[in-house]
């Protein structure tokens, strides 16, 4: 830790790329991990475009329900460790930016500014037909999905009639509309991926928080930033197919680690 601390002493602009582990001491579930959503779903049936065009109800129900969960949740020492990192840096001129592949809003919530969500946002929606992208905190969203608990992955035939399902309300489009997220299959936003990549490439620091590494292409940033000679510090419960690119490996709750890891280094007093 003295060593990455050194090193983050130095850093001008420094990434903190996240995943759902650094949401998981908040009580948001991970994906992957014990209780983890693809541990009890199939992630084709829920988060896949053609399973939202088989059974948007059982997508839907999938999305409500967390978009309900977060309700009672809130940003951890993790996500405020790096908050406070953001705006203590930016006055002495350094840059930390958040690039999360979580939709769960707690970086934002924390107090980070610097945001960019690969995955989408789950209080976001976007239309079928025209397209249009709302912020929608909505609870229900829609009264055919109150008071509906978690999916049962056994009870697909028990299906929201489409027309009952959440609408565009734009002008007089009223088609169905979905969650502002990438699925599996789906390419993530251009824009957003531009921003990526030119916060890569003038990154001297990353932290890759609470993720599995598995997904693409959030996957392949730290090892290719690995690659080019940036300095890589992966915080996680437990070692990931990414681990031996990287320089440190702190094992263990996100939150315990950011928050000694980030804290205000003896050299800032100088700056
Ligand atoms: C803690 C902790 C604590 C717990 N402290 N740590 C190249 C090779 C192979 C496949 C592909 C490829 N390129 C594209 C693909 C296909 C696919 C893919 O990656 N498949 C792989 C699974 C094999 N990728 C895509 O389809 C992507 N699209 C794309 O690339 O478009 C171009 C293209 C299209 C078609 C073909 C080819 C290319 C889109 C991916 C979209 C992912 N969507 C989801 C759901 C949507 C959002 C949502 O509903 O939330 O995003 S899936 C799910 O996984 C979600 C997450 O953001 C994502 C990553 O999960 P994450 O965050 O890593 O969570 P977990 O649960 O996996 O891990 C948690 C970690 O935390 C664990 O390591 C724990 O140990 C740790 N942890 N508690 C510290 N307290
Ligand atoms: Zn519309």
């Amino acid at each position: 830790m003295a060593a990455f601390r050194e090193e983050f002493s130095r850093a001008r602009n420094i990434v903190v790329l996240s995943g759902a582990g650094i949401s998981a001491e908040s009580g948001v579930p991970t994906f992957r991990g014990a209780g983890g959503f693809w541990r009890r779903w199939q992630a084709q049936d829920l988060a896949t475009p053609s399973a939202f065009k088989d059974n948007p109800s059982l997508v839907w129900e999938f999305y409500h329900y967390r978009r309900e969960v977060m309700l009672s949740k809130f940003p951890n020492a993790g996500h405020k460790a790096v908050a406070e990192c953001e705006e203590r840096l930016k006055t002495q001129g350094r840059n930390v930016v958040v690039i999360t592949q979580n939709i769960d809003e707690l970086h934002a919530r924390a107090g980070s500014k610097n945001i960019i969500e690969l995955h989408g946002n789950l209080f976001k929606t976007r239309c079928t037909k025209c397209g249009n992208i709302e912020i929608n905190r909505d609870s229900p969203i829609c009264e055919a999905l109150a008071d509906k608990g978690a999916p049962d992955p056994d009870a697909k035939d028990a299906k929201i009639p489409v027309s009952q399902l959440p609408r565009c309300m734009k002008g007089k489009c009223g088609a169905l509309i979905r969650p502002h997220v990438v699925w599996f299959g789906e390419c993530l936003e251009e824009e957003v991926l531009e921003k990526t990549q030119k916060e890569l490439d003038r990154c001297d620091l990353c932290l890759i928080v609470g993720t599995s590494s598995v997904v693409y292409p959030a996957a392949m940033f730290a090892p290719q930033l690995a690659g080019r000679g940036v300095t890589v510090a992966e915080f996680n419960l437990e070692e990931t197919p990414a681990t031996n690119s990287f320089g440190y490996h702190f094992q263990g709750p996100s939150g315990d680690f950011l928050q000694v890891a980030l804290a205000p280094h003896p050299s800032e007093s100088e700056s």
